[in-house]
C-alpha cells in the first residue's frame, strides 16, 4: 500500500513532544516492508528464491537520533558470501540470456515498486542512517530515478560500426555484461547508491552481490526483498540480486573472489587504496567512490543571497554527511565582510532546526555514530589549538527531549584554520565541519582548490562569464564534479558521478558510467573470400 510522505513522522504517529515510542514507528515502518516487527532476529543474506538467511555474527542495527536498537540482524560468514557468488553467477547464466529491452521491462517493475514504498523506505533511510525525512525520501526519489535512466538503457546501450581499412571488412564494438558484480555501499547513501550500480548492471545484463554498510543493514534487506519480488515474479532468479549483509570478512570475501569481474566500491580513501589493490592483484575490474575534499569558491561578482542559501545547505544539510558536502569555502576578500556575518548568522539559525529527523520542522539530524561525533569535536579542538578561529557552532550540544539525549548531534561548525597549510584543509572530517579561508586573486584561489588529494566536487559562485570559463577549463577546477551557481552536493543522475584523483576517478550512475559495467569487445568481420591483411602487411 502506498503511503502519504507524512505517514511516518512523528506528528503523524501522534505522539508529538511525548514519548516517541521509537518502537511504535519502526514497526509501522518494518511492517510496510514486510520486515519483521517482533523483535525477532533480521535476516540479512539472500541468495534467490525467496532464501533467506545468515548465520554469521547478529549485529545491532541503531538508530542515530536516540540510540535504540531497531533491530538485530543475521550477517554472513564468509562461506556464505563465497555461496552468494556462485549462485549469483549461476543466475546469471540464464539472465544474461534475457534481451535487454525485456530488462528494461522488470526495470520498470522494480521502478514501480520502490515507488510505492517510497515513504516507507525514506522514513527507514531517516530511521536507520539520520537523515531528515526529506532527503531519505529524496534517496528513493534517486533510486527511482536511475531506474528510470537505466529502462531507457536497456534499449540504448549501444556499441558502434567502424569503417575496416580492409574491402568487405566491417569493425563493431561490441558490449556483452560482465557477469557478478560486486556492490559495496557506505552508511550515507544507503539506497540510493546501490540503485546507481543495480539499475545499470540489470540493464546491461549483470548479477549483483551487494553488501551494504554493517551500520544501514536494514535498508538494504528492504530494498533487497522488494527487489527479489519484482525478479522472481517476472521468473527471474532473484539470485542476481543477491544481499550479503556483514563486515570486514564479508567485503574481503567479495573483493578476493575471482567470480566478481567488477567490484564497486564507496568508502574511505584507506579503504578504497586495499580494495583497489586486491582486486587489481586478481586483474579484476574496480570502481571507486572514495573521499571527497569538495570546495566552494565565491566571487566579488557573486549574488551573494544565492551563495548563501546554497551553501547553508550543500555546508550543513545531511549534517555534513554527503561524499559532496561542501567542506571548504573561499572567500574573495571584498565580499567577506558583507558575506561571512550573515552566513554565520544563518548557520546559527540552523540550531534550532537541529534534532529529531523524522520531525518535520527538522533540518539537521544527528551523525550516524559517536565515533563521527567525536571526529567532529576532535577536528574542532584541532582549530583552537592550531590558532584558528571557531566562527559559528561546534558548541557542546544536548537535545532537551529525554528521547534523543543519546542521539549523536552536533551543531554545525565554521572554522577558520589557522592557516590554509592546516591538515584541516587537507582531510574530509564527515560532519557538519566548514573551513574558510579568504582569497584575493582567482587563480590563486583555483591552485589552493586543486592543491589537495580528493577531487569530487567543487562550485563557483560568479556571474561573471571570464570566470565560469576558467573554472569549467584546463585551468580550472580538478574535480569529477565541476559547478556553476549550484551546490557541490545534490547532483542529478542524469550525468556521470564521480571523482578524480585520490577519490578514485570512478564514474557511477548516468552519463557513460555503464560503459564500465561490460565487456568490450572489437569485433572484425570479413564478408569476403579474401583474407588482406592489416597495416599493409604481406605474407605470402
Ligand atoms: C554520496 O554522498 O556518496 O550528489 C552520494 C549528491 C547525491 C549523491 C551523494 N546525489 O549529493
Amino acid at each position: 500500500m502506498a503511503m502519504n510522505a507524512t505517514a511516518f513522522t512523528n506528528a503523524a504517529a501522534g505522539t508529538g513532544s511525548a514519548k516517541r515510542l521509537l518502537s511504535t514507528r519502526v514497526g509501522k515502518v518494518l511492517s510496510t516492508i514486510g520486515l519483521p516487527v517482533d523483535g525477532e532476529v533480521v535476516k540479512g543474506v539472500y541468495m534467490g528464491k525467496g532464501t533467506w538467511g545468515g548465520s554469521g555474527e547478529i549485529i545491532d542495527s541503531v538508530c542515530p537520533s536516540t540510540g535504540e536498537v531497531l533491530a538485530k540482524v543475521a550477517t554472513a560468514t564468509a562461506a556464505e558470501t563465497t555461496q552468494a557468488i556462485k549462485r549469483a553467477q549461476e543466475a546469471w547464466k540464464t539472465f544474461r540470456k534475457v534481451p535487454g529491452p525485456k530488462r528494461g521491462e522488470i526495470i520498470r517493475q522494480v521502478r514501480n515498486a520502490i515507488s510505492e514504498h517510497k515513504s516507507a523506505l525514506g522514513a527507514l533511510v531517516s530511521l536507520e542512517m539520520g537523515k531528515i525525512v526529506s532527503e531519505g525520501e529524496g534517496e528513493i526519489q534517486e533510486y527511482i530515478d536511475i531506474c528510470d535512466y537505466a529502462v531507457g538503457l536497456s534499449r540504448s546501450a549501444a556499441g558502434r560500426v567502424l569503417k575496416s581499412e580492409r574491402p568487405g571488412h566491417q569493425i563493431l564494438e561490441v558490449a556483452n555484461p560482465l557477469g557478478v558484480v560486486g556492490i559495496i555501499t557506505a552508511f550515507n547513501f544507503p539506497v540510493a547508491v546501490c540503485g546507481w550500480n543495480f539499475a545499470i548492471c540489470l540493464a546491461v545484463g549483470n548479477a549483483t552481490v551487494w553488501k551494504p554498510s554493517p551500520t544501514t543493514p536494514l535498508c538494504a534487506i528492504a530494498v533487497t526483498r522488494i527487489v527479489a519480488d519484482v525478479l522472481e515474479k517476472n521468473g527471474v532468479d532473484s539470485a542476481i540480486a543477491s544481499l550479503v549483509c556483514g563486515g570486514l570478512e564479508v567485503g574481503e570475501t567479495l573483493v578476493n573472489d575471482k567470480r566478481v569481474a567488477l567490484v564497486s566500491f564507496t568508502g574511505s580513501e584507506r579503504a578504497g587504496q586495499i580494495v583497489g589493490t586486491k582486486v587489481q592483484q586478481r586483474f579484476g575490474k574496480v570502481l571507486l567512490e572514495l573521499g571527497g575534499n569538495n570546495c566552494a569558491i565565491v566571487t566579488p561578482s557573486a549574488n551573494l543571497d544565492l551563495a548563501l542559501r546554497t551553501l547553508l545547505f550543500s555546508a550543513a544539510g545531511t549534517a555534513g554527511q554527503r561524499c559532496t558536502t561542501t567542506r571548504r569555502l573561499f572567500l574573495h576578500r571584498s565580499i567577506e565582510s558583507k558575506f561571512l556575518p550573515q552566513f554565520i548568522k544563518a548557520y546559527e539559525s540552523l540550531q534550532s532546526r537541529v534534532g529529531d529527523p523524522l520531525e518535520a520542522s527538522t533540518l539537521i539530524g544527528p551523525l550516524h555514530t559517536k565515533a563521527a561525533k567525536e571526529a567532529f569535536y576532535k577536528a574542532l579542538e584541532e582549530v583552537k589549538k592550531e590558532g584558528g578561529e571557531i566562527l559559528a557552532g561546534g558548541q557542546p550540544y544536548t537535545p532537551s527531549s529525554e528521547d534523543l539525549k543519546k542521539g549523536n548531534y552536533v551543531l554545525p561548525a565554521i572554522v577558520k584554520p589557522a592557516s590554509l597549510q592546516s591538515p584541516l584543509f587537507q582531510e574530509e572530517t564527515f560532519a557538519p565541519f566548514l573551513s574558510v579561508a579568504i582569497y584575493d586573486d582567482l587563480d590563486q584561489a583555483i591552485e589552493w582548490h586543486n592543491g589537495v588529494r580528493q577531487g569530487l566536487s567543487s562550485t563557483i559562485f560568479t556571474t561573471d562569464l571570464r570566470e565560469m570559463g576558467k573554472w569549467i577549463s584546463e585551468e580550472g577546477s580538478d574535480c569529477g564534479i565541476v559547478n556553476v551557481n549550484v551546490a557541490t552536493s545534490g547532483a542529478e543522475i542524469g550525468a556521470a558521478f564521480g571523482g578524480n584523483k585520490s577519490t578514485g576517478w570512478g564514474r557511477e550512475s548516468g552519463g557513460d558510467a555503464w560503459k564500465q559495467y561490460v565487456r568490450w569487445a572489437s569485433c572484425t568481420i570479413n564478408f569476403t573470400d579474401d583474407a588482406p591483411l592489416a597495416q599493409g602487411v604481406s605474407f605470402e
